[in-house]
């Protein structure tokens, strides 16, 4: 199953505390103050891994600690700091503040650590009371408590290129010919229920990574068919390709079906770059495909492609990554 959203509580840890001890030695009737301070407790901190690809682990984990501070001791001894936990999070994954939904963190890059939940400090031991007017103080700081947190974790993918077409239309087969993705393909709609990720390789060292989403039908956004939940894994990316069936009577309100039901999502999603592809020309006659090569879809002249046959692939992958690179050029 593919988790992409969690919540969880995560505490770090609580400072050690200070303590009031006073020396002791032979031949020292009155010995001074010597209590060690506590040790720090620990910081939650998350770190974005491309190791991870889902949130399933905080399925079954819902709370995390870090470890507390130990408390000082007599000496002048200050207690041990308490070890931080590090908690590995895909790229990806955006932290909110439970409460408010207010983004706490965003992860777009491997390694990229955050501290989620401050430690708390130790507390300070009885020496450094010490004045001139009090040169034997009782007292000690208590430890500080560390910071407690209520965050939901979501997970938006990142891919560059999303897929978007109808159920059917041939968004897998596209990705698992251009890609080593091997998603699940069938004649019926919905075969895609969880989004997967097909990394493109153009040249040596140049590859891009493109989502493969389940398909989108009108009134999507009123919650039909999956509804638009899965939208979010393109939202970040810089180039929609919609895939339209070559087999369909009217590509072009197929076309303005899911430009509405975007917009309808958001509004953004169509400020993208935007490539059009009719699918499945080893199943049309030559005719029809002449027919279709002079639609266009907002001004955009079609691509015409078959994954089954391979035909218009050649021309379609380095098209993608010039459109990227366009795109990233932006900015
Ligand atoms: N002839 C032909 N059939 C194709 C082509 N591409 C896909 N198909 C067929 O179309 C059907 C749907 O393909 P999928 O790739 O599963 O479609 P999808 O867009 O991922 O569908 P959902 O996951 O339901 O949204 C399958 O039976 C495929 O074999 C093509 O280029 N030519
Ligand atoms: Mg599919």
């Amino acid at each position: 199953m593919f988790i992409d959203s969690a919540e969880i509580t995560v505490r770090a840890g609580r400072g050690g505390n200070g303590v009031a001890t006073f020396r002791r030695e032979k031949f020292v009737p009155k010995g001074g103050p010597n209590g060690g301070d506590g040790g720090d407790g620990g910081d939650v901190v998350f770190i974005a891994s491309t190791h991870i690809a889902t949130l399933m682990d905080f399925r079954y984990q819902h709370e995390y600690a870090a470890e507390n501070g130990q408390n000082g001791a007599a000496g002048n001894k200050t207690g041990r700091n308490g070890k931080a936990i590090e908690i590995k999070v895909p790229v990806g994954t955006i932290v909110r503040d439970a409460g408010t939904g207010d983004v706490v963190a965003d992860f777009v890059e491997d390694g990229q650590a955050v501290v989620i939940a401050r430690h708390g400090d130790g507390g300070r031991g009885n020496s450094h009371f010490a004045t001139s007017t009090n040169q034997a103080p009782r007292f000690a700081e208590k430890g500080r408590p560390g910071e407690e947190r209520h965050v939901s974790l979501e997970l938006k993918l990142l891919a560059d290129i999303g897929l978007v077409g109808f159920p059917n239309a041939g968004k897998s087969t596209l990705i698992s010919r251009i890609s080593a993705a091997r998603p699940k393909i069938a004649d019926y709609p919905f075969t895609t229920l969880v989004p997967n990720l097909g990394i493109v390789r153009v040249d040596e060292g140049e590859s891009f990574v493109v989502a493969d989403i389940p398909g989108l039908i009108e009134g999507a956004s009123e919650g039909k068919g999956l509804g638009l939940q899965f939208l979010r894994h393109v939202e970040r990316s810089g180039v929609l390709c919609f895939l339209i069936d070559g087999l369909s009577e009217d590509p072009v309100k197929d076309y303005e079906t899911l430009t509405a039901e975007l917009q309808r999502y958001n509004p953004e999603m169509l400020g993208k770059r935007r490539l059009v592809c009719i699918t499945k020309m080893d199943a049309l006659p030559a005719e029809r495909m002449d027919e279709l090569r002079g639609l266009r879809f907002d001004g955009i002249a079609p691509m015409m492609i078959s994954s089954v046959s391979g035909f218009g692939i050649d021309e379609l992958v380095p098209r993608m990554s010039r459109e990227l690179k366009a795109w990233r050029e932006e900015g």
